[in-house]
């Protein structure tokens, strides 16, 4: 038994083969990891599979996996799993865009209590290196839809990252196309997912094997697990609608209290319409803060904000930046563009929504 296995899927990669193999075991040695390589090939055309096996001489550690049938970049990541002799798994490319030496920092992470831990591009410190824009935009297109199905991680579709074993072997995985992470993330059982950002740095050898098809499989994955989340209650996208449905019905619980603070201040208080509309307006914030901070996010028990009252500026900041939103938009739609005021207000409320979620499970209530 291993420390861990670091799953490596390749297809022709002759000439990338020997140094990531020689970095990761460089890793491997200076921080005293009894760790396998696994090598997941479709069986290259080239001399790929002819350089591990040179290599296995001198390594015992390295394994060599040649699949003939299904080939595809997610099966070889999951017929990894399966093969790997550890219980902690970790998926890096062959052709050196991943640095190895994250690897210790990540298994660290997983046994401090991570189940997933991902090498992200999309975060503070993180970033991509010699992209053309072509690529940037196709990736920038895949991170936004992964982020629908979930809001809290910044790099969902990252081909670096480490898992523990018992995420993923029962997970009902469908390993197609491109993005294992995705699916992972969407069907395996986890709890804490953990990012570390790293510099993604585009190969200097050999070449990519994106295609046109990889798009279109990439979407059907999204939905697939949309699907799937719909019908497993207990998975993480799950979690997160509700707490976006909750949320939502907060906010239209916020409208009941600001109309009904609004017509007794005015109405039977007599208090002057300014005055008693601030009142209103802040007793609804208030009022929603206290039902977000006890119920939509009651699950979440460590927050990034610790203290109830750091929570509680934050959620009203937030708060004055939607309604600044909503001015704006109503305004500017109704002023320049000819919408109708009311109409106009409908999506200013809906944008102001969005932002307040997206900036509050960020900041205000985010999960650590
Ligand atoms: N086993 C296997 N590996 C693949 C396949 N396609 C790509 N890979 C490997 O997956 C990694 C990422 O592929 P790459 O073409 O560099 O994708 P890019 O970085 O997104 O351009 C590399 O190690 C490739 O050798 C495949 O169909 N089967
Ligand atoms: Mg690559």
């Amino acid at each position: 038994m291993y420390d861990l296995t670091v799953i490596i899927p390749t297809f022709k990669e002759e000439s990338n083969i020997g140094t990531i193999v020689e970095s990761v075991d460089a890793v491997f040695l200076q921080n005293g990891i009894n760790g396998e390589i696994l090598i997941v090939d479709d069986n290259s055309p080239d001399r790929t599979i002819e350089r591990v096996r040179d290599l296995q001489k001198s390594k015992p550690h390295l394994s060599l996996v040649v699949r003939t049938e299904d080939p595809g970049l997610s099966q070889s990541v999951v017929e990894g799993f399966h093969r790997a002799q550890s219980d902690i798994f970790l998926v890096m490319d062959a052709d050196l865009s991943h640095p190895p030496a994250l690897i210790p920092v990540m298994l660290t992470e997983i046994r401090d209590g991570s189940d997933i831990v991902i090498g992200s591009r999309y975060m503070k410190g993180g970033g991509i290196k010699k992209w053309p824009l072509k690529r940037r935009i196709i990736s920038m297109g895949a991170t936004f839809l992964g982020r629908l199905l979930f809001p809290e991680i910044h790099d969902p579709v990252s081909g670096f990252f480490a898992v523990k074993k018992d995420v993923v072997v029962s997970a009902p995985l469908k390993p197609k196309g491109y993005k294992i992470l995705l699916e992972v993330l969407g069907k395996g059982m986890w709890r804490e997912a953990k990012e570390i950002p790293f510099e993604f740095v585009d190969r200097a050898t050999g070449s990519s094997k994106l295609k046109g098809q990889t798009i279109v499989e990439y979407a059907e994955q999204v939905i697939d697990n949309a699907r799937f989340s719909w019908n497993h209650h207990e998975s993480a996208v799950w979690q997160e609608w509700v707490k976006l449905f909750r949320f939502g019905i907060v906010g239209l619980s916020g409208i009941v209290v600001n109309e009904g603070v609004l017509i007794y201040l005015k109405g039977y208080a007599h208090v002057i319409l300014p005055v008693a509309s601030l009142i209103a307006i802040e007793l609804s914030i208030l009022s929603n803060f206290v039902l977000n901070d006890t119920w939509t996010f009651k699950t979440e028990q460590q927050h990034a904000l610790p203290h109830w009252w750091q929570r509680l500026l934050s959620f009203q900041i937030v708060s004055l930046g939607g309604a600044g939103i909503n001015f704006v938009i109503l305004n500017a739609l109704a002023v320049y563009f000819g919408v109708d005021y009311r109409i106009a207000n409908i999506l200013g409320i809906l944008v102001a929504f969005a932002w307040n979620f997206w900036v509050n499970r960020r900041v205000t209530w985010k999960h650590v």
